[in-house]
């Protein structure tokens, strides 16, 4: 059959789409998130991505990293929990974490998996075990989705709503194709891989687009180049798993935090200029822009 859809997002979608914060909230009623990200090297992914999710209106968020790094993120993060899990020598998550993890998840709505994770070995199997365990909704990004490279169809094997958000390059990687034949098709090429693995699927760049595993597509149109700079899809990761927090169903929230996260790196470029725009002004911005919408 054809398609059921493509859409721009537009404004007033995502203002239908946003929960009510009502005025008996609390929260535990708001949603909790539990990030794991980071190595050592990239405790800055894990912090963003963190703040990401508590900038998009979550209740708590707790940060998972590997043990050796959780004072350092303990120190940048103050409203975020934290807890270290079992790290290899070389500051990365180590396999054995995978059970902890699924006890942290008992205790959380959302995950988000993958900012800064590393491309160490026991990272990846840990990565690839656990996804088919959870029994909560996720978002995977960069290393966890390169944990999967050439072996895409793992995603199949999840058994809850889950977003994917790969740039071109980890697109690539995923499906085992050259970066400039995913350039040269984006809009084939998510709704492809959405249908063919059953995720929502989330292919970054200028003209973010979002395709879900029943055919719908949404086209953003927020963003400007001032994002292409280190930790901006970082902050985009931990905001999507907010907002699947606050109950949006996986295509809305990944729409929706596109659509905002584009609308956040709008303002601060507006107010502060593209060039020297850092990922930490777009997490700044998101209150005033979900403000905006709303
Ligand atoms: P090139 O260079 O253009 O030929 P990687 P990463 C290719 C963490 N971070 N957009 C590109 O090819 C992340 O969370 C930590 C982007 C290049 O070969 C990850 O865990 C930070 N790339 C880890 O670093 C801040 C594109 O893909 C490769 C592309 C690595 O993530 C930074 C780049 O992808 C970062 O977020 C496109 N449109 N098209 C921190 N502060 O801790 C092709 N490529 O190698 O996965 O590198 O995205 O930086
Ligand atoms: P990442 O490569 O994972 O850090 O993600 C980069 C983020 O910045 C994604 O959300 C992209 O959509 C966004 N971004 C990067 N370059 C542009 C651009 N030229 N126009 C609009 N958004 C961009
Ligand atoms: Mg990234």
């Amino acid at each position: 059959g054809g398609s059921p859809g493509r859409y721009l997002i537009t404004e007033k979608m995502v203002r239908e789409w946003l929960p009510p914060r009502p005025a008996w909230a609390h929260k535990g009623s708001c949603g909790r998130v539990l990030v794991v990200a980071g190595s050592r090297g990239m405790s800055g992914a894990a912090c963003l991505t963190a703040l990401g999710a508590a900038r998009a209106g979550a209740g708590l968020v707790t940060l998972a990293v590997p043990g050796q790094l959780q004072d350092v993120v303990a120190v940048k993060l103050t409203e975020v929990m934290t807890v270290g899990l079992p790290g290899t020598r070389e500051g990365t998550l180590a396999r054995s974490a995978r059970a902890e993890i699924l006890n942290l998840l008992e205790r959380n709505d959302v995950l988000a998996i993958g900012p800064g994770l590393s491309r160490h070995l026991e990272t990846v199997a840990l990565v690839r075990e656990l996804l088919p365990a959870l029994k909560v909704p996720c978002v995977i990004d960069a290393d966890g989705l390169n944990a999967l490279a050439g072996d895409a169809q793992i995603l199949k094997r999840i058994s809850v709503p889950a977003v994917v958000t790969p740039h071109e390059g980890e697109m690539a990687r995923l499906l085992g194709h050259p970066p400039e034949e995913i350039r040269s098709r984006r809009l084939a090429v998510v709704e492809e891989a959405a249908g063919a693995w059953g995720v929502v699927t989330l292919l970054k760049g200028a003209a973010t687009l979002v395709s879900s595993p029943e055919g719908i597509t949404y086209i953003n149109s927020t963003g400007n180049p001032g994002m292409a700079t280190g930790g901006s899809g970082d902050v985009l990761t931990g905001l999507i798993a907010g907002l699947l927090a606050q109950g949006l169903d996986a295509a809305r929230a990944a729409a929706a935090g596109a659509f905002l996260h584009g609308l956040a790196g709008d303002m601060a470029a507006r107010e502060r200029g593209m060039r020297g725009l850092l990922a930490g002004d777009i997490l700044e911005m998101l209150p005033p822009a979900m403000a905006r919408v709303e």
